[in-house]
């Protein structure tokens, strides 16, 4: 099946972690976002990838190149970011006669799940949720897919749209649609008129997750990191304990009396320790380091991410080449243990955490003794004054 992969998003929910990269490329794990989103649809059965980019594209370009897993890869650019219709219809040239496939870029399936949604005719991958109002809903009657109602006070089912769809030939020339009221070309447009000229069936996901959002960056890397199996290759010093599902790339070095309990990722060219604690769902990012006396848990290092002295690092994301100066401590957790609040597009917003401790973007640093607030966000490289006590994002 021929598959299109929109990646060309601006991400702006995601800032300031997209400040200088898109965000189909944000770390997941040992690979990019996307990564995981053409890797799924390859192992569905796709037989040729378009991947729709824009916004900072050379990225995406130079990560797959004209070949992934085997599978031609051609690029389609996306002038502007006019909505996902409008994605598709850059990326329509690329495409055979014959019904095709499109992906979000930014969302993780299961393989399996999507394996499904390939073997179909017209579908839409679906996925169950407790909150659907907040979400693109599926109107399904008599089985039969109908539409898509975008954050409905009423809705019609609890399965939401997971970006994924089959669409048959003659959509290829359906992608001319309206303006929507939000001002963008919507795909769920183009799957409406799907609806009306044939079955459009919902495959139920087992597993999905849309990455939009920076604690969402998190997510993804708990469930990625989480498949990881146990592999050694890089330097471990002998006083160093690794327990469980702990991967150290090779020209990565643990030094003496290092603890990491997996499942958690040491990347190439990274360093932990010596006296370092790391667990949970942790990506050290090629590059980055993990100096003395420091607890990271559940937490993703970009590269170059340095935090080299006498610190705790919970449930939180470092940009690019971050530094923390020594005694830099990050709050993950609220005193009433309500859920983490984030301000995302000037918006406070429950980001539905009870552990979340800061988004910096890259080349953000600290001085010595610095106190993160739970939810605070580190704008690209700004920086704070020794001893601190940080509340407000900046
Ligand atoms: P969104 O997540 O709605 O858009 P975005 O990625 O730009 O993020 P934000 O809203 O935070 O700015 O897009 C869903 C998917 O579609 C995502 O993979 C990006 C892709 N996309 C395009 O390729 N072109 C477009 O014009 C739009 C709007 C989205």
């Amino acid at each position: 099946m021929q598959t299109l992969v929109l990646a060309a998003g601006q991400g702006t929910r995601m800032r300031p972690l997209t400040e200088s990269r898109p965000k189909p490329m944000l770390p997941v794990a040992d690979r990019p976002l996307v990564a995981h989103t053409v890797d799924a649809a390859v192992a569905a059965g796709a037989s040729k990838i378009v991947l729709i980019v824009g916004y900072e594209a050379e990225e995406v370009k130079e990560y797959f190149g004209a070949e992934y897993a085997g599978v031609p890869v051609e690029f389609a650019v996306q002038e502007e970011q006019r909505g996902t219709a409008d994605a598709v219809r850059a990326g329509a040239e690329y495409l055979d006669p014959g019904p095709f496939a499109v992906l979000n870029g930014d969302a993780l399936y299961d393989h399996p799940s999507l394996e499904e949604l390939y073997n179909d005719g017209p579908a839409v991958g679906s996925y169950r949720v407790d909150n659907p109002s907040e979400y693109g809903v599926l109107d399904i009657r008599d089985g039969n897919v109908r539409g898509v109602i975008e954050k409905p006070e009423n809705p019609p089912s609890d399965r939401i749209n997971t970006g994924a769809y089959i669409f048959p030939p003659e959509a290829q020339n359906w992608l001319d649609v309206e303006t929507s009221e939000r001002g963008e070309l919507e795909l769920t447009d183009v799957l409406a008129r799907a609806c009306e000229e044939s079955d459009v069936t919902d495959v139920p996901f087992d597993r999905w997750l849309d990455v939009g959002r920076p604690w969402e960056l998190l997510a993804a890397n708990e469930w990625k990191v989480g498949e990881l199996d146990r592999d050694i290759r890089g330097e471990v010093h002998g006083g160093a304990d690794l327990r469980g599902d702990v991967v150290v790339e090779e020209g990565a070095t643990v030094d003496a009396g290092v603890v990491i309990e997996g499942p958690a990722l040491v990347r190439s060219g990274a360093s932990v320790g010596p006296n370092a604690y790391v667990r949970g769902a942790t990506v050290i990012g090629e590059d980055a380091k993990v100096g003395h006396g420091v607890e990271v848990k559940n937490s993703v290092f970009m590269e170059g991410a340095t935090v080299g002295h006498l610190s705790y690092v919970g449930d939180s994301v470092l940009g690019r080449d971050v530094n923390f100066g020594a005694g830099t401590k990050v709050a993950n957790l609220r005193h009433d243990g309500e859920a983490v609040k984030l301000t995302v597009k000037g918006e406070r917003i429950s980001t539905g955490r009870r552990k979340l401790g800061v988004i910096c973007g890259d080349e953000a640093k600290t001085g010595i003794n610095t106190s993160l607030n739970s939810g605070v966000i580190l704008s690209e490289g700004a920086a704070t004054k020794p001893g601190e006590s940080v509340t407000r994002d900046r």
